[in-house]
């Protein structure tokens, strides 16, 4: 079993790979819920839901997240009611979301639910959100941000939800501060803690170590059932000569006073990964990398297609070209 620790677009690529090197059934993710977020009366799990459509080739190639082929009627409407649209919610997927929030109100868990869309998805990988608790990602503000069209102006040292920030104030004002609200009472939800320990290979997703891996590790036992797999597991860098690929992973470990590069990210998982795979374009950086506690793997890992998606699979599972 090939176990992926994973946030959104990165870990969808990644998992999208190992698809296509790996039986199926053999693999399986534990995913962060710190995204999620509760509006129009709909839960929304935006992680669950872009590995969902990305493994299901149905993501919107454009965005990363999203359906393909959407419309947006719903979200006209809300703007002509002066409801909340700055969260764009199209038509197809507020039918994911609706079928989602009916069955937890019927008393199913999150993990049932994300079990029987992935089925009617067609794919037969694990998907187990790390936990059926409430575990939210919260940001603190270093700056002033000024009202925009769609946000009201906050000061410096407000705290807000992850959308707030990444989706309504596009990622753009720095941040002093995340924390995980609810991550100290938070359980590991069933299933989790056993894929872990029964994994052959835990692969940490290049997804942005510090909210989209770190609310899956803030979960207790996670972060444990991790280290005791150490030698197993397997890190790809999220950076890639000092910047991501998409959002903001390089500014905020700049803020939030960490080393933007693959040393950087070395730092944050020595503890937990014996290896970390890098981009060809840091191979000058494989020594630092080592120096850092960690072995050193260099090889492409921009998944640009689904032949390079697999060739870096192939790469985290050990086979060497
Ligand atoms: N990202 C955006 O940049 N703008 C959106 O309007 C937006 C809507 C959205 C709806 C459903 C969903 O599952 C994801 C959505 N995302 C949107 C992406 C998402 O919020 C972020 O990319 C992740 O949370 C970061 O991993």
């Amino acid at each position: 079993m090939i176990l992926t620790l994973a946030g959104g677009v990165g870990a969808a690529r990644m998992l999208a790979g190992l698809m296509q090197v790996v039986p199926h059934d053999r693999l399986s993710a534990v995913v962060n819920v710190g995204d999620d977020l509760e509006l129009h009366g709909l839960r929304i799990c935006p992680d669950l839901d872009t590995i969902t459509y990305t493994l299901a080739g149905a993501i919107n190639p454009e965005t990363g997240w999203g359906l393909v082929d959407e419309t947006w009627q719903a979200r006209t409407m809300l703007e002509q009611y002066g409801g909340i649209s700055w969260f764009g919610l199209g038509d197809r997927d507020l039918g994911t979301h609706l079928y989602r929030t009916q069955r937890l109100r019927e008393g199913a868990d999150l993990t049932t639910v994300t079990a029987e869309i992935a089925r009617a998805w067609g794919l037969s990988i694990r998907l187990l959100p790390v936990t059926e608790d409430a575990l939210r990602t919260r940001v603190t503000l270093a700056a002033d941000d000024p009202a925009g069209p769609d946000s009201p102006g906050l000061s410096a040292g407000t705290e807000i939800s992850f959308q707030e920030y990444f989706v309504q104030r596009h990622h753009s004002v720095p941040v002093s501060a995340v924390r995980f609200a609810g991550a100290e009472e938070a359980r590991p939800a069933a299933g989790v803690l056993e894929a872990i320990d029964a994994a052959t290979t835990v692969v940490i997703a290049p997804s942005n170590p510090l909210v989209s891996i770190a609310p899956v590790l803030a979960v207790p036992g996670v972060r444990d059932a991790v280290i005791a797999r150490r030698e197993e597991t397997i890190a790809v860098s999220p950076i890639i000569a000092g910047t991501a690929l998409k959002g903001p992973a390089d500014r905020l470990l700049r803020e939030l006073g960490h080393e933007p590069s693959v040393v950087g990210i070395a730092r944050l998982h020595r503890d937990l990964a014996a290896t970390l795979v890098i981009d060809e374009a840091d191979a000058d950086s494989a020594a630092a990398v080592e120096a850092e506690g960690m072995r050193c793997v260099v090889a492409p890992t921009i998944m640009s297609t689904p032949e390079r998606a697999a060739a870096l699979a192939r790469v985290v599972i050990g086979e060497r070209p």
